[in-house]
């Protein structure tokens, strides 16, 4: 059972609408722990580095355009399987797909319009939330005692 971090990351849809707390809620009654918290204007160059796996897709132009048309909430969570567990929380990348009780499926219809971003492997959990190979969007994990007193 290993403690694993994901780059949960709330898109500029999401951010206009007014869900940022709404999404950030689902991640704390869950019982996982906000170890780091920005928001952010993402520059086309990080877009690409954050989606350079889906370059050859023809919807790749119109994905940059929308995650870099307005500010972004990033974020990194912690807890025991919280790659998998944000991944079901979120819900599957098509909105109309997901399951009711899922974010996208409960506050999204278009794929390309569907809020919320999640690391899908530890591996890149490790890689978006720079804590592998520096810090791609600049969050920097913070060890904090959240709500516990030092005895
Ligand atoms: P996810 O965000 O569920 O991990 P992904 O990594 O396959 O999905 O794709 C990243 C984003 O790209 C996704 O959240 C929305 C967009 N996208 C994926 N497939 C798409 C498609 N068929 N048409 C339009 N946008 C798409
Ligand atoms: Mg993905």
């Amino acid at each position: 059972e290993q403690v694993e971090q994901t780059y949960i990351m709330v898109k500029p849809d999401g951010v206009q609408r007014g869900l940022v707390g709404e999404i950030i809620s689902r991640f704390e009654r869950k019982g996982f722990k906000l170890t780091g918290l920005k928001l952010f204007q993402c520059p086309k160059e990080l877009a690409e580095e954050h989606y350079k796996d889906l370059k050859t897709k023809s919807f790749y132009p119109t994905l940059i355009d929308y995650i870099t048309s307005g500010p972004v909430v990033c974020m990194v969570w912690e807890g025991v399987g919280v790659v998998a567990s944000a991944r079901k929380l979120i819900g599957s990348t098509n909105p109309l797909q997901a399951e009711p009780g899922t974010i996208r499926g409960d506050l999204a219809v278009q794929t390309g319009r569907n809020v919320v971003h999640g690391s899908d492997s530890p591996e890149n959990g490790k890689r978006e939330t720079g804590t592998l190979n520096g810090t791609l969007f600049g969050l920097r994990s913070l060890s904090l005692n959240h709500g516990k007193k030092k005895t």
